[in-house]
């Protein structure tokens, strides 16, 4: 896949797809008409600072779900697998939030996806529904949480609270990705070339003894390949 996925999963009737529907209006993109025809559950959006992604609607989980569908709605989370970002989005406004939180703990750990992984996101959908107490509540609650996994209220009915969720998207996106310090012959415009390919080109500097310093951001996949082009191995001790 060209861009990051950011899959939304959840209770059913959390919330999922009115907030992919929102999340994806402003997006005019020619290449959703192909991307909604092939799967309307799939549809790339352009996040504030430009980063592309991918997102995926899925089928909300069910505690009782009949056993002839289970295998059949197995299939359809296979691919929140591969997902580099999982927005669980609860309903926060339901009596039984919590017993749906925990089902869809358990379903997302049946698929290898723990608690603490580092792509999940809560959202906390419904907000809108609350009074001024519950709201005040769930704030606190959130802030409680260090920042780095903090979940994000929301409203995907009136839109509040969707630019903390996309800065949150933005934040997890980055995290894996490395930045680098290189140094390059000036001559190596291959090498260049090569790094505009492989990673994000964040600046670009002359040295005062005529080499190019070049500061660069990758994922882990290819900081791993910039590293070894680029970088001297690091000494063995012994
Ligand atoms: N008040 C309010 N209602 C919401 C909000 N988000 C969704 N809803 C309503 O909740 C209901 C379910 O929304 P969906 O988006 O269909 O929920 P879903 O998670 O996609 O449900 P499944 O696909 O069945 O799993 C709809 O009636 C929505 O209008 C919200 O932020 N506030
Ligand atoms: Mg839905």
């Amino acid at each position: 896949m060209p861009y990051p996925i950011v899959a939304l999963v959840g209770y059913t009737n959390a919330g999922k797809s009115t907030l992919f529907n929102r999340m994806t209006q402003a997006s005019v993109l020619s290449a959703d008409m192909l991307f909604a025809t092939l799967d309307p559950t799939l549809r790339s959006i352009d996040l504030p600072h430009g980063i592309r992604v991918i997102l995926s609607d899925t089928v909300g989980f069910i505690s009782d779900l009949p056993t002839m569908l289970v295998a059949a709605f197995r299939a359809t989370l296979e691919e929140v697998i591969e997902a580099d970002v999982i927005l669980h989005v609860r309903d926060m406004s339901h009596e039984d939030t919590q017993a749906q939180s925990q089902d869809v703990a358990k379903i997302l750990g049946e698929l290898g996806i723990e608690a603490n992984d580092r792509r999940l996101i809560e959202v906390w959908n419904k907000v809108d529904r609350l009074d001024a107490d519950g709201r005040a509540q769930l704030t606190n609650q959130a802030e409680r949480q260090p920042s780095d996994n903090r979940p994000v209220p929301v409203s995907a009915i009136t839109g509040e609270g969707l630019d903390h969720l996309t800065a949150a998207i933005e934040a997890r996106l980055g995290e894996g990705r490395l930045t680098m310090d290189l140094t390059l012959d000036i001559a190596d415009g291959a090498g260049m070339s090569w790094l505009y390919r492989h990673a994000e080109v964040l600046s670009k500097e002359m040295t005062e003894d005529g080499k190019m310093a070049v500061t660069v951001r990758a994922d882990p996949k290819n900081a791993d390949m910039v590293r070894r082009k680029f970088l001297p191995p690091v000494p063995v001790e012994y």
